[in-house]
């Protein structure tokens, strides 16, 4: 399988298994099972409410003894009620416990935005800090801060728009190392792409198959889907393969890492097993025509009235 090389020589595999929307039992068997089966990358987050269960797999896998530790990437990510400097490193070390493991290969900001320390989902304006009462400097400099502890190998951040990364290089003494965010051919996103690699900074494609297990309040009426696209089912039949597998290789063929996320055996295996699939030049300019600047994960539930998250992607694309 690809891997994204890092600067210290780290190399993080392309293809990890997601874990948003797992509940504890499922997401437990799930990442045993596809540690058993060759994963080597899984994508955790303490908003997922399941790191315990995955701490859980990771345990018991790591104490059979087939599988060590360290040949396995393990991402988490900060949750945005954890933004004040006395509570990044907090944050990190409950993760650690829940995952049962002494260090996090890459941590993440999950989201450019704050809420208040004991709001987990914001219902309304005082839910949130502002952006000067909770600068991402200061939370990126804990972040910094944690990996020169050891805690975690890698920093980086989730959902940052260009211009929210640039912004943050400005004033930081190290630059994000991987921005985490939605990619798949509805939003191809070319220039964040770009920016990115100008920037020396790795990308990670966030729901690319196009999240359909999203609870409601979260969905948009209409919304396309992807894996019933009739280009994607046009390739998946040229190679015989399945959507899901067309999706992870074309995200694989960008040179970012992809993290779909199932709880289902077959799916699992099948995923990963899409690195056997070759996407050609006409399949990937077919593709490539796909783009609709579509976000499934709009940012809107962040926006109360009155806040100021209107536009989270600093983009046209928030309006999609
Ligand atoms: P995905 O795009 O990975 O889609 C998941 C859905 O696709 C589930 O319903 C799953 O069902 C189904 N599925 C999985 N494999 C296949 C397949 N081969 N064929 C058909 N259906 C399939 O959605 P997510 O939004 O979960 O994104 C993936 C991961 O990215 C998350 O789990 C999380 O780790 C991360 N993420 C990060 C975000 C961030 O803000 N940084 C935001 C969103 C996601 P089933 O389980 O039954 O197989
Ligand atoms: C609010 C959604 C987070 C998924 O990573």
């Amino acid at each position: 399988m690809k891997t994204l090389k890092f600067k210290n020589g780290d190399e993080m595999p392309a293809i990890g298994l997601g874990t948003w929307k797992s509940g504890k039992e499922e997401v437990k068997k799930a990442v045993k099972f596809a540690l058993n089966n060759g994963y080597r990358h899984i994508d955790c987050a303490a908003t997922y409410g399941n790191e315990d269960a995955v701490g859980e797999a990771f345990s018991e896998v790591f104490n059979e003894g087939k599988i060590k530790r360290e040949e396995v990437w393990i991402t988490s990510k900060l949750w945005n009620n954890a933004h004040k400097k006395k509570d990044v490193i907090p944050a990190l070390k409950k993760t650690l416990k829940d995952l049962q493991l002494d260090y996090l290969d890459l941590y993440l900001i999950h989201w450019p935005v704050a809420f208040k320390p004991d709001v987990s989902f914001p219902e309304n304006d005082e839910d949130y800090l502002s952006l000067e009462e909770a600068p991402l400097i200061e939370t990126w400099n804990m972040m910094l801060e944690a990996k020169k502890q050891g805690l975690v190998k890698h920093v980086g951040v989730s959902n940052f728009s260009a211009m929210k990364l640039e912004e943050l290089m400005e004033e930081a003494t190290e630059d994000p190392e991987m921005n985490q965010v939605e990619l798949h051919p509805y939003l191809q996103q070319n220039e964040l792409l770009e920016f990115c690699s100008k920037n020396k900074i790795h990308v990670t494609a966030f729901s690319p198959l196009g999240s359909g297990d999203r609870p409601d309040g979260m969905k948009a009426k209409d919304e396309p889907s992807l894996l019933e696209n009739p280009v994607i089912k046009k390739i998946v039949k040229k190679h015989g393969a399945s959507a899901g597998q067309v999706l992870i290789k074309w995200s694989e063929t960008r040179g970012t890492a992809v993290i779909p996320k199932s709880t289902n055996e077959s799916r699992i295996r099948e995923n990963l097993q899409s690195t056997g699939v070759n996407l050609d030049e006409s399949d990937l300019k077919e593709i490539a025509e796909l783009d609709k600047h579509f976000r499934y994960l709009t940012g809107e539930f962040f926006v109360t009235q009155g806040n100021s998250y209107e536009n989270i992607y600093d983009d046209d694309d928030y309006k999609s």
